[in-house]
């Protein structure tokens, strides 16, 4: 059985849970106590030197980093419907697709969260966050331009996109952007598959 180290609060650590839940995969669940710093000690510092969470176990095999072990999954299992297109171009365009959306929108997203999360107001960084919160509109801009004309991000079907956004856009109300109609409509339907409902409401 998988093991897969992890914090209940990690987003990056609820796409794997989401992916596991969406294919049925069994697996138990390893916690790491992120809040007692346990990621930074020497223990777990030997399963992943940088001390993040989410960690997948495969007997010896560790692997970190969530895109990265859903990948590994999906090719390990070879299932009927995969997540990854086999047409060269078309795994091209997801693949820029899924660092837009770590670069774009997780990574100032994160920025915001972290703040408004965890740092008293008085100690906030204005600017920083209105950068992050301009970075995301225009990066929702641009989702827009396709959820205008499809459901999903990629081939119209729910898909490894909605699983990597669907723990970052459960906060969008957070990011002090403007969501346009189409991206809040998605928000929604992402937010009201099963594996993503089963995962992020409990
Ligand atoms: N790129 C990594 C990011 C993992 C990450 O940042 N995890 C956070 C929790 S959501 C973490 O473990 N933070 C602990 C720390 O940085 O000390 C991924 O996709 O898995």
């Amino acid at each position: 059985m998988y093991g897969l180290y992890s914090h209940p609060n990690s987003t990056y650590s609820k796409r794997v849970h989401i992916y596991l839940k969406y294919r049925n995969l069994e697996y138990e669940t390893i916690h790491v106590a992120l809040d007692k710093l346990e990621n930074r000690k020497k223990p777990f510092l030997a399963i992943n030197p940088y001390g993040k969470v989410p960690v997948l176990k495969d007997g010896d095999f560790l692997l970190a980093e969530s895109s990265v072990i859903i990948r590994y999954l999906e090719e390990k299992h070879m299932f009927s419907n995969p997540l990854f297109p086999t047409d060269l171009k078309q795994r091209a365009i997801l693949g820029q697709m899924l660092n837009r959306c770590e670069s774009e929108f997780c990574f100032p997203g994160s920025v915001i969260y972290f703040f408004k999360k965890f740092v008293p107001e008085e100690k906030w960084e204005p600017k920083r966050m209105k950068d992050s919160a301009k970075r995301i509109g225009r990066h929702f801009e641009i989702l827009d331009g396709i959820l205008n004309v499809n459901q999903y991000l990629f081939s119209n079907q729910f898909g490894l996109l909605e699983i990597l956004y669907a723990p970052f856009i459960e906060h969008f109300a957070m990011m002090d952007t403007k969501v346009p109609q189409a991206v809040e409509d998605w928000i929604h339907r992402v937010l009201e598959e099963p594996s993503v409902k089963f995962v992020l409401k409990g």
